[in-house]
């Protein structure tokens, strides 16, 4: 059998990735393609606790200690995501190992640093990028709640994403109707999976 893919959503605070990857995850298993969806940070875990508390802004930690935990939030999932993988499920992750670079980049910390504790992690397959521009964010319901939801932040944060996209990414205009999104994206992650069923490759690539 082979292995599952492992799809991304990248995008700024408010870009509709969690209404997309469910979305996306929804259509997939109607169609009777076994796959799950994974949310990073996961805050229901002991370390994922401690991110909710910072992001709330409840507790207080150092810029590397914040992006260690974001990064072990990760590594704790990685064993079962191999696993899900190998036996065939196709993985839609709502956030990722790029967030963990583009935001603490875009507190000015070394970008080399940023990569380092998540070097070994899987690699994607596909990457989707709901592009939004933070002002357009900023105008959407709960904006503003959270640490990271400021304007100048997200704009940051944004070239850090656009910085890191390659040929894996594709770029989706995150202002236009979500069930037009959702129809760009469904095309997109059926024609990787045809692709893969095609010419199956073993999980390779690693974040490096
Ligand atoms: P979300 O639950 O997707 O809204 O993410 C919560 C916030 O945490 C959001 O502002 C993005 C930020 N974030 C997500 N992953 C990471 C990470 O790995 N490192 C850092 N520094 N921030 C992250």
């Amino acid at each position: 059998m082979a292995r599952g893919l492992l799809i991304v959503f990248e995008g700024c605070d408010r870009s509709g990735k969690t209404t997309q990857s469910t979305r996306l995850v929804q259509a997939l298993n109607g169609a009777g393609v076994a796959a799950k969806l994974l949310k990073f940070p996961d805050r229901t875990t002991a370390i994922g606790t401690m991110i909710d508390g910072y992001l709330q802004q409840k507790t207080r930690l150092s810029d590397q200690a914040i992006h260690l935990l974001f990064s072990a939030n990760r590594w704790e999932a990685m064993d079962q995501m191999r696993a899900d993988l190998e036996s065939g499920t196709t993985l839609v992750v709502d956030r990722y190992a790029f967030s963990g670079v583009a935001f603490s980049a875009a507190k000015k910390m070394d970008p080399r640093w940023c990569r380092a504790p998540d070097v070994g992690l899987a690699m994607p397959d596909r990457v989707f990028f709901l592009d939004i521009h933070p002002d357009d964010a900023a105008k959407r319901a709960g904006f503003g709640g959270e640490i990271y939801e400021r304007r100048e932040m997200q704009i940051e944060v944004r070239a850090q994403f656009s910085s890191m996209m390659d040929k894996s990414w594709s770029v989706v205009d995150a202002l236009q109707d979500a069930d037009e999104i959702h129809g760009q994206i469904l095309a997109l992650a059926n024609e990787a999976l045809e692709r893969h069923r095609a010419d199956p490759a073993p999980i390779g690539r690693l974040w490096t």
